[in-house]
């Protein structure tokens, strides 16, 4: 039984479909402060839960008898960098309140962290699991904090905690919510719908990503993956790394008469303190991680989803 927390996030949704696939639509606890869709409601179960509210998570887990908790509430780089005191009540608090609970039940806990637990102090380019971690949002704080008392609750009390780092995820029927690489999801809806893309971030800005249904099967892979091959709490996660340019020229090929303009925003002050490439080799030995989708793959599946009347005009050519 698992109990997902912040299950109507752009990672939250996709991961409750996959985990009822594998073990029973049941057998998987959505929860999430705001209102669920109908679609969702009738797909499973499905129950108020606020992450600062303690004993209301106690109750969930003792009456569904949960054994794993995914906790994916948190606000995200850029919105948190808009609201520091609720930043810190969800990711901090909340993540204290699941670590307590886990240790209390014996669950195991998935804690998903992110490119941006690094600074401009790491280096950039190949950003290994192990470096100086100084990150400049409450965000990328927050989640350091949770890397580290993550491990010393497995060390100190044997919970069995695991995380993994991940880079932008790219998904077509789940928004993103307010991070500093979603203009790479936004690029689809813009195309699609007015041909004109307004990037926030400079074209030459490079971050790793990864398409979502990578990111999902990472999830279950390495939650299923036995405690004894894992060497490490918190992988490093990666399937791509690109820059706004090289995706507006393979968008291109789909709708070669997108129209961009570039109108930077804060948050290029956020991507310029983040890795541009990611080193995942510790994940890809310890437990068989490897990605599937490259940039023109998911840009292929990302227009079939959306819109399946846009063709690569480049094939049509050749
Ligand atoms: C964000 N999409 O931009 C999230 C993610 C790696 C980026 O953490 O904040």
């Amino acid at each position: 039984q698992s109990q997902d927390l912040g299950s109507l996030g752009q990672l939250g949704t996709g991961l409750a479909k996959v985990l009822r696939q594998r073990y029973g639509p049941t057998n998987v606890i959505m929860s999430d402060i705001r209102k669920p869709p109908q679609e969702i409601l009738e797909s499973g179960p499905f129950v108020f839960a606020d992450i600062l509210d303690f004993k209301k998570l106690q109750e969930l887990i003792v009456n569904y008898n949960i054994d794993w908790i995914i906790h994916f509430s948190a606000l995200l780089s850029a919105i948190g960098e808009n609201n520091v005191p609720l930043a810190m009540r969800v990711n901090i608090e909340g993540l204290h309140n699941v670590l307590e609970l886990a240790k209390q039940y014996r669950l195991k806990i998935f804690v998903p962290s992110t490119i941006g637990a690094f600074g401009p102090d790491s280096p950039r380019d190949l950003t290994p699991d192990l470096c100086i971690q100084r990150p400049r949002t409450i965000y990328g704080v927050s989640k350091v904090h949770a890397e580290l008392l993550g491990e010393y609750y497995y060390h100190k009390f044997d919970v069995d905690f695991r995380s993994l780092r991940f880079p932008g995820i790219i998904s077509a029927n789940t928004n993103p919510g307010g991070g500093t690489t979603d203009y790479a999801v936004k690029i689809f809806h813009d195309a699609l719908k007015s041909g004109h893309f307004k990037c926030y971030l400079r074209e030459d800005t490079m971050l790793p990503m990864m398409f979502i249904d990578d990111c999902l099967r990472s999830v279950v892979e390495f939650m299923e993956t036995p405690d004894s091959k894992l060497k490490m709490r918190t992988y490093n996660v990666t399937a791509m790394s690109f820059t706004p340019d090289e995706i507006v020229e393979e968008v291109r090929k789909y709708v070669p008469e997108l129209k961009v303009t570039y109108e930077i925003d804060g948050r290029q002050a956020i991507a310029d303190t983040w890795p541009k490439r990611f080193d995942d080799s510790n994940a890809r030995a310890d437990w068989g991680w490897k990605h599937t989708m490259d940039l023109p793959q998911m840009c292929k599946a990302m227009i079939k989803f959306l819109d399946p009347s846009h063709q690569n005009q480049t094939q049509k050519i050749q």
